[in-house]
Formats: C-alpha cells, sequence, structure tokens
C-alpha cells in the first residue's frame, strides 16, 4: 500500500514537472536558456533519487517540483527508483517537529543545511532551510553541484547569504519598452498594462531563486507614477503571484510626484499631511493585494524626475515619508543617491559630477529611518568601463546601503561586445575604505556588517527581455554572477565563470578552460579599446551610448567631462588643485587619490589632467599608452574569436554559430573603437605613435578615394568614426566603387567596412575583375543597430577571406541601397589571408 501510495505522489509530481516544463516551452522562453539545463550527466549524481518533504508550502513545494525535474534530467533516468533512499526536504521547525528533537540547528531565514541524516538502513541526505526560501535555496545549491559533476558523496553544506537585499530591477515601462535594455520587449508589460501571459516571469523568477536572488523592482525609476493606478497594482499582483513560489518579491520604482500626478493632489511635498496619507493609502492598497510586497525604489532630483528639493525637502524627508507607510507591512525604500545636476557649468573648474552623491547624502547620514537602504552605483558617474568606487560607501556609516551594478550593458556596448562584468564588480566589492584607519572592504559595508547595520546588498539593473532574457547568450554569465556574488561576495569572478560554464554549456574540462578564459579576459580587453586610464567613457553620450563619439562628453552639463585638450586630458579631481572629489574618501584612499605619484594607471585620468607626454608607472607616456592600449585591446578582441573557434564541434552546434557571429562582430566594432580614438587623439595632441601605427592603415582603400559611380562622398560626423573622417553613400538604385589593386600578387582577406543603417537591409556584392569573388563575397546590411547616419554606431565589417589578387586587378564594391539604408562605405583593407 505504502508502495502504491508513494508510486501515485511520484506520478503527480512527474506530471506536474512536466506540465510545467510544457507551459514555458510554449512561453517560448525558458530558464534553460540560461544555466538551468541539468545537462545528462556522464555518471549518474551519486545521490538519492527519491524527494520527500516534510511541509506542503508552495515555496517549498517549488523545491521538490524543481529538484525531481533537476535529478531526472540530470540522470537521465525516465523516472524515480522507487528505492528506499530518499532526499528528505524541510525547514528547520518541521526536522525539529519530525524528529521530536532539537539537534537540528537553528537557521536563518535564507540559510541552509545539506546534511546526511542518521546512517540508517536506508541513506537520507537532508536539506533542511531556516525557512522555506532557505529549503529552496538548499536544493539549488545541490542541483548547482550536481551539475557541475562535484563529488556529493560526503555532501555537508552550510551557507547564508552575505547580503539580506539581492534584487534585481528591471526598467521596463508599462508600453513594454525597456529602457537600456538590450534583449527585446518586457516580459511584464504590453499596451500600458501588465501581460496576460506570464509564464516567462515564472521562469525568470525559477532562474532568480537559483543564485539567491529575493527581489525583483519590475518597472523603470523614469516614468513611474503611472504604475501606482489600481488598474495597475491589480496587474501587478499576478507579476506577485508568478514570482512568489520561488522566493522573490516583487517591489515598485514610484515616482515622488505620484500624490499630484495620480493622486489629484494639488501637492507631493513629503512633508504635507496630505501627502503622507496619499502614500499610506497607497502603500495599504498595495499589501491587500501583494502581502509579500518588497518595497519602493526612489529616482528623484534626477535626470529630470520630480524630487523633496522642489519644496525645500531633503532626500531623507522623502525616504522617511515612504517608510513610514511601508514600514508597518515590513517594506523597505531603496531611495537613489543617483541625484546630481545635469545642467552642470562645464566651465567651470570646480564643477564635478562625481561629487554629488556624497554632497548630497553624507550630511544626511543618520537621519534615514531604518528601513530605508540608500542606493549608490558601484562608482560615482554612471556604469564606465572602469570608475574607482563611489567614496559614498564610506561616507554612510549610521544609513544602510545597497550597492547597484548593471547586468545590462549600457556603457559596455550593449550586449554585442562580450564584457564579463564579475571581475569589474569583484575590484569594487574587494576595495578596502579604510573607514577610520582600518580594513573596511566594501563588501562588508553594504552587507551592512562593517557599520553593524541590519539590512544592505546589491541592486544589478538587469535588463531582461523576451529576446533569450539577454540576447547574447554569454552575457547571461553577468547575470548568474550578480546572484551569487550578492549571495557571496568573496567568491572568485573566475570561480563564478567556471560554475556558470558547466552548467550552461559543458562539464567538459577543456571547454570550461576556454569559456572561463574569455571572460575573464573580456573586460580588460574591452577597457583597453574604449576607455583605458581612467576615461571612463568616449562614446556617443547625448544620443546611442554605443558608438564613438568623443567630444560628446564635453561642452555640455551632463559631467561626464575627460577634458581632453592640445596638450593633455583628464579630470583634475584633487583637492589642492581640482575640483576636491578626492578627498571625500577616508584619509588613506584620499590620500592615495590626491597625487599624480600614487594613483594607479588605471585611473589616472579619472583624477588628474595630465600632459600626453606624462610617464605613467609603466613607463610608457600617455599618448603611447593611448596608441598601444587601443591596439592591444583590438587585437585581444579578434583572438576572441579564435578562441571560440577552439569549440567547434565541442559545444552546442547552434551555440557556437550564434556566439561566433557575435564574437566577429564584436572584433570588427573594436577596430571601429581604435580607429576612432586613434584618429582623434594623434590629431589633437599632434603626437605620432613611436611604433608607426596610429594614421597608417596598410592595404586600407578609402571609399572617397575610389572610381564612383553613383556613389557620393559625405563627410561623418563625429569625423573620428569613420577612416579620414568620410564616406560614400549612394542615393541611386545601384552605386559602384573601384579601386586598382597595385600590391604585391598572393591570397588575401579583405575586409570592407562599411554602415549598416536601420530602415532598410542594402545589399552589397563584392567583386574582383567581374562578378562576385567568392560565395561570402555578397551580404546584406540587415543588422539591427543604432543611428540613422553613417556613425560609429552601425560601420561594420564584413571580411571576404581568401581573395586572390594581383597587380592591376579591378576591386569592386556595388551597393544597392534599401528603403533608408543608403548602403554606406568606409573603406576595404587588404590583408594577408588568415
Ligand atoms: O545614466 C542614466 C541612464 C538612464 C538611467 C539612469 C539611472 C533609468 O542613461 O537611462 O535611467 O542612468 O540610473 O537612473
Amino acid at each position: 500500500m505504502c508502495k502504491g501510495s508513494a508510486s501515485l505522489a511520484l506520478k503527480i509530481a512527474f506530471t506536474v514537472a512536466l506540465s510545467l516544463a510544457g507551459s514555458a516551452l510554449a512561453a517560448g522562453q525558458t530558464a534553460d536558456q540560461a544555466w538551468l539545463k541539468y545537462t545528462q550527466l556522464k555518471n549518474p549524481p551519486n545521490v538519492p533519487m527519491n524527494v520527500r518533504s516534510l511541509g506542503r508550502g508552495t515555496v517549498e513545494q517549488s523545491a521538490v517540483v524543481e529538484l525531481r525535474r533537476g535529478l531526472l534530467s540530470l540522470s537521465g533516468k525516465p523516472g524515480f527508483d522507487g528505492g528506499p533512499n530518499f532526499i528528505l526536504l524541510g525547514t528547520v521547525e518541521e526536522m525539529r517537529s519530525r524528529n521530536g528533537q532539537s539537534s537540528v540547528p537553528t537557521l536563518e531565514p535564507d540559510e541552509f543545511l545539506i546534511a546526511s541524516g542518521k546512517p540508517d538502513l536506508v541513506r537520507e541526505l537532508d536539506i533542511i532551510g531556516g525557512s522555506e526560501r532557505g529549503v529552496l535555496y538548499g536544493v539549488f545549491a545541490l542541483l548547482r553541484n550536481l551539475a557541475q559533476g562535484a563529488d556529493t558523496s560526503k555532501l555537508n553544506v552550510r551557507e547564508r547569504p552575505a547580503m539580506a537585499i539581492r534584487w534585481v530591477d528591471e526598467w521596463d515601462n508599462a508600453d513594454g519598452s525597456i529602457e537600456r535594455g538590450y534583449a527585446g520587449r518586457s516580459i511584464f508589460f504590453d499596451g500600458g498594462r501588465v501581460r496576460e501571459d506570464l509564464a516567462p516571469v515564472a521562469e525568470y523568477a525559477r532562474l532568480m531563486a537559483s543564485v539567491g536572488i529575493n527581489g525583483c523592482n519590475v518597472n523603470n525609476v523614469n516614468n513611474a507614477a503611472p504604475l501606482l493606478t489600481s488598474e495597475m497594482i491589480g496587474g501587478l499582483a499576478r507579476v506577485a503571484d508568478m514570482m512568489r513560489p520561488w522566493g522573490v518579491r516583487l517591489a515598485l520604482s514610484v515616482d515622488i510626484a505620484s500624490p499630484q500626478k495620480i493622486g489629484g493632489l494639488a501637492t507631493y511635498d513629503p512633508a504635507d499631511p496630505a501627502v503622507k496619507a496619499w502614500w499610506a493609502a497607497k502603500v495599504n492598497e498595495i499589501y491587500a493585494l501583494i502581502p509579500d510586497f518588497a518595497g519602493f525604489t526612489v529616482k528623484a532630483d534626477s535626470e529630470g524626475q520630480p524630487g523633496p528639493a522642489s519644496f525645500g525637502r531633503t532626500p531623507a524627508d522623502a525616504a522617511n515619508t515612504l517608510a513610514v507607510a511601508l514600514e508597518p507591512h515590513g517594506g523597505v525604500v531603496l531611495y537613489r543617491a543617483f541625484v546630481y545636476n545635469h545642467h552642470a557649468d562645464w566651465r567651470d573648474p570646480k564643477a564635478d559630477r562625481a561629487r554629488a552623491a556624497y554632497d548630497i547624502f553624507h550630511p544626511l547620514d543618520g537621519k534615514f529611518a531604518s528601513n530605508v537602504i540608500v542606493q549608490t552605483k558601484e562608482g560615482p558617474i554612471d556604469f564606465q568601463a572602469r570608475e574607482p568606487v563611489s567614496p559614498l560607501f564610506g561616507g554612510l556609516t549610521q544609513t544602510s546601503q545597497a550597492m547597484k551594478v548593471q547586468i545590462t550593458q549600457k556603457y559596455t556596448r550593449q550586449q554585442r561586445h562580450l564584457v564579463y562584468l564579475a571581475p569589474m564588480w569583484k575590484q569594487v566589492l574587494d576595495f578596502d575604505m579604510r573607514t577610520n584607519g582600518s580594513a573596511t572592504p566594501v563588501r562588508e559595508i553594504v552587507a551592512g556588517t562593517a557599520f553593524h547595520r541590519t539590512t544592505g546588498g546589491m541592486v544589478g539593473v538587469a535588463g531582461i527581455g523576451q529576446d533569450a532574457w539577454l540576447g547574447s547568450p554569454l552575457a547571461l554569465a553577468n547575470l548568474y554572477a550578480f546572484g551569487r556574488l550578492a549571495w557571496d561576495p568573496t567568491l572568485s569572478a573566475k570561480q563564478i565563470a567556471d560554475e556558470w560554464t558547466r552548467q550552461t554549456i559543458s562539464t567538459d574540462p577543456a571547454v570550461v578552460k576556454t569559456v572561463s578564459k574569455m571572460l575573464m579576459q573580456s573586460w580588460p580587453t574591452y577597457e583597453s579599446y574604449t576607455g583605458p586610464l581612467g576615461m571612463q567613457t568616449l562614446t556617443d553620450i547625448t544620443g546611442s551610448h554605443y558608438g564613438p563619439n568623443i567630444e560628446s562628453s564635453e561642452n555640455n552639463g551632463w559631467g561626464q567631462w575627460h577634458r581632453a585638450d592640445h596638450e593633455g586630458v583628464g579630470m583634475d579631481r584633487s583637492v589642492a588643485t581640482g575640483t576636491g572629489f578626492a578627498g571625500q574618501y577616508p584619509p588613506e584612499v584620499a590620500k592615495l587619490y590626491e597625487s599624480v605619484a600614487t594613483t594607479p594607471d588605471e585611473l589616472l585620468l579619472f583624477f588628474h589632467h595630465v600632459p600626453y607626454t606624462h610617464k605613467l608607472h609603466s613607463g610608457k607616456s600617455v599618448i603611447q599608452h593611448i596608441y598601444d592600449s587601443h591596439y592591444d585591446g583590438a587585437a585581444q578582441a579578434s583572438q576572441l574569436v579564435g578562441e571560440w573557434d577552439a569549440l567547434k564541434g565541442r559545444i552546442d552546434a547552434r551555440l557556437y554559430e550564434d556566439m561566433r557571429a557575435r564574437l566577429e562582430y564584436q572584433a570588427g566594432h573594436a577596430i571601429v573603437w581604435r580607429d576612432a580614438i586613434v584618429q582623434y587623439f594623434l590629431k589633437l595632441s599632434g603626437i605620432p605613435d613611436e611604433r608607426g601605427r596610429a594614421g597608417n592603415y596598410p592595404g586600407r582603400l578609402e571609399a572617397e578615394n575610389a572610381r564612383l559611380t553613383g556613389y557620393k562622398v559625405i563627410d561623418v560626423n563625429p569625423w573620428e568614426d569613420a577612416s579620414g573622417g568620410k564616406a560614400v553613400t549612394c542615393g541611386e538604385s545601384k552605386c559602384i566603387a573601384e579601386w586598382t589593386y597595385s600590391g604585391a600578387a598572393g591570397r588575401f582577406d579583405v575586409a570592407v567596412e562599411y554602415f549598416d543603417l536601420p530602415g532598410g537591409a542594402a545589399k552589397f556584392v563584392f567583386a574582383v575583375n567581374g562578378p562576385a569573388a567568392n560565395a561570402n563575397a555578397s551580404w546584406a546590411a540587415d543588422a539591427v543597430l543604432p543611428s540613422r547616419q553613417p556613425h560609429g554606431d552601425n560601420s561594420t565589417r564584413h571580411i571576404a577571406r581568401g581573395v586572390a589578387l594581383k597587380p592591376g586587378d579591378v576591386i569592386r564594391i556595388e551597393g544597392t541601397p534599401d528603403g533608408l539604408d543608403v548602403a554606406a562605405l568606409d573603406y576595404i583593407e587588404v590583408q594577408p589571408a588568415r
């Protein structure tokens, strides 16, 4: 009888697992597009296959279903064995009442313990959680180990998260678009409402839970008011329902002006009693439908968002008004320290956006309610390729804090370039702020332990969308790493890369080694060809934030200045002669950054303005470093393609092809970046490259110098985005550019640099002395890239490989415009065949 009921239970669980998988499949977006693949292992996992649980709660049941699903998939078995051994799931309380004893240790709510049960005739493995969420985290930890082929015969793991707040932020708008999202449309919203089909939300929650993420703030901090209408809250309750089984709580960004914008009040002054009452009522309305609602995120007095400053109130006044409303329900306020004047005076040598957060928030330390957490971006500007740590982390000792990092790759090339961000985040987390002259690593400050706060944490701007979560498959390593680091910031970036690769791509050690190496070198590579020496960003900051546009950072109020002129580059942020920003750090760190002599090379231009001839610690001049680093970075980007190639046949073929095309694109775009920055600084400084590369492009034939039929020469803006500042565009049905080859005879790879413009897919044909040179010689400009005009945003490289050429041959490019895409060309480059 016992056996019969067990097998019935099994059957039910199995059906649940299958139908879960089925509904996710129907939605087309599943967690196994990410790391929850549970690929069948060569050696079946060395744990009991039967799963039992003591509790019936929703989260614990998710843990049961997940474990069964994982075990079946990893072992490749069609069903459970029905044998006596089992894994038992339960909370501390459940375990204690089962055993009738208190030998089960007390655990914090999110803590778990995986231990062998008392050896008996049967083998029992216990997964015990401080709460149901702890049980779920224990299950995911076990599966994570199993999926990596770890030896689990003597498993004894006890873990608890370092930080209480482990949230992702989505910047989704009610219309379904996503601010700074690069993976398609929202999984939450469409057409001004919550989507009907929320199956992907449940899958996303599974992914989040698997790495310990416990909160998801679903809407954009800009334009948040419409989200608080009663109709919206009803829809949001459905979102919360999808995430709840996975222990993920819903949070919302709110507009501080909501009482006026949607509440009909005459003011939104946070000190006004009617405003306070409005927030209290709104919060009650939310909790009536979403009892485990996590809280609010607030961006105020920033980048055009309304804020307390309009009423002479402080961020603490505004935060506390919300905090009082949320407190009875256990909700928190994440108040963003990203407050600065984006109309700053660029002629004022003392003006400095980097100072703003500390200047505004440090004086308020101790004035925030206990359920307010000040949320600060990892660096003082805005997720650049490299920034120093925000000094505010050391400046708030009586306020709970959270560090915000960006998973979605706004300034790190929008998921089109491979940039594994964990090494960058680690550097910030491990930075020793030396508050009060003793060791205070930032990871301990944000966790709350350094200054004895009750809460704190990390928030990652995720930007997930309908396109395979983050668009590029390898970009998902960043989402994974975020969760893992918020759980345990002492993990190394490499360890996380290995873990992710084994679960996502393959456990084959050669594959793990290669992918992990590629991930680990991707950020330094990226930094080298976009923003070395702490130059922050040289991208188009008023437009796409994608291609190079060096002067777009200057002469405007946004304050991302690098102050390059004919003599030198960099922003003086010293106390002695500059903006004083360096003085915002605790004394030991302030001293380090105050002087050129002690500032590390990698941040030199963030803190100091130096002549191009200034010698770095490395012994190189600044200008030579700028040249070398861009050439090295572009070469490394092209090596990434070679490294990936070595995986052909060892990994999933679709993944191989997908990622290969992305890496090849990146290698080409790294050259666009290299050439833009190098030619710009060559012109500005007038100092030649010691190694003769800058301004010299062997084998390059400019389109503006070709024999043109139909094509017209144009100036590209900014000039550095095209070779020689010029390109050709076609205003007719077909245009031709021809060059007579005069180099040595041989086989070559011919790179064609063209502009892949939106609004059509122009066609190109590459030919030598007649028809198309080879099969690789005609292509469509059909990528989706920013900017309507030829620009570094859309400058793209196509390589025709193995082309035979001899002196006198006529190389021809034929461009056929389509719609708004005018088949624009920059140059061709004849290189020795690879
Ligand atoms: O740098 C800016 C981005 C905005 C973003 C803002 C922020 C959501 O350009 O898109 O707004 O950062 O962090 O609030």
